[in-house]
């Protein structure tokens, strides 16, 4: 993985030690084994394991993506994503894994149901951090077309209730993996020059 100073800003910024662009930090959320460190992966080094390794704590690995902001300017941003173990219970080490964070990806796996019913909850304990930042939501595994359980439809009443963009990922195939990374990186980067048109009159 692409790993850079952990300590860097968390919020987006215009210049960071060369990088000429905005720099956000993104969590990645969602139960053990839905595919989350598989996603990442797939974005930042387009590779796939099909063994599982669980990720013990917390790891971080970046990508910069040029987005075309909605005033047609190319923007370049930095996507500082974070990855916690979905085994991970002890709940102020999620709270502090979310802390600061512009964006959260919240993950689950179409095989199984329990998966997609720990939803809200991820939802509403970074909501709860988190109250201005932005969520995507990523239905992964849907190249398991056999063994899915969890239809579209569902995912739908999420993408409305929670009022998130919603894609179904596959990181294994790479379905989709960019969008939720790009359509993270707009959403946030929309707000920040909102914030920035805001301060400048
Ligand atoms: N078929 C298929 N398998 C996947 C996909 N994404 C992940 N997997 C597999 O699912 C298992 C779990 O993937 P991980 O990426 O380690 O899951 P995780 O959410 O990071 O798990 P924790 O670190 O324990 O929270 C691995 O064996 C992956 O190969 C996918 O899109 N399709
Ligand atoms: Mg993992």
């Amino acid at each position: 993985m692409t790993s850079e100073n952990a300590s860097s800003s968390s919020r987006g910024s215009t210049d960071n030690g060369g990088f000429n662009g905005f720099k956000f930090r993104v969590v990645l959320l969602g139960d053990a084994r839905v595919g989350k460190t598989s996603v990442l992966r797939r974005f930042t080094e387009n590779l796939f394991d099909e063994e599982y390794k669980q990720t013990i704590g917390t790891t971080f690995a970046s990508k910069d993506v040029s987005i075309i902001s909605g005033d047609s300017e190319t923007r370049n941003v930095r996507l500082v994503i974070w990855d916690m173990g979905g085994q991970e219970t002890y709940r102020e080490l999620r709270r502090q894994f979310m802390k600061g964070a512009a964006g959260a990806i919240i993950v689950y796996d179409v095989t199984r149901p329990e998966t997609f019913m720990a939803m809200n909850n991820w939802f509403e304990s970074f909501r709860e951090t988190c109250p201005d930042a932005e969520v995507v939501l990523a239905a992964n595994k849907t190249d398991l077309e056999e063994a899915r359980m969890v239809p579209r439809e569902p995912g739908h009443m999420l993408r409305d209730w929670f009022q998130a963009p919603y894609y179904e990922t596959s990181a294994k195939t790479g379905t989709a993996v960019v969008d939720v990374f790009k359509e993270m990186a707009t959403l946030i980067l929309e707000r920040k020059l909102q914030e920035q048109r805001d301060t400048a009159m």
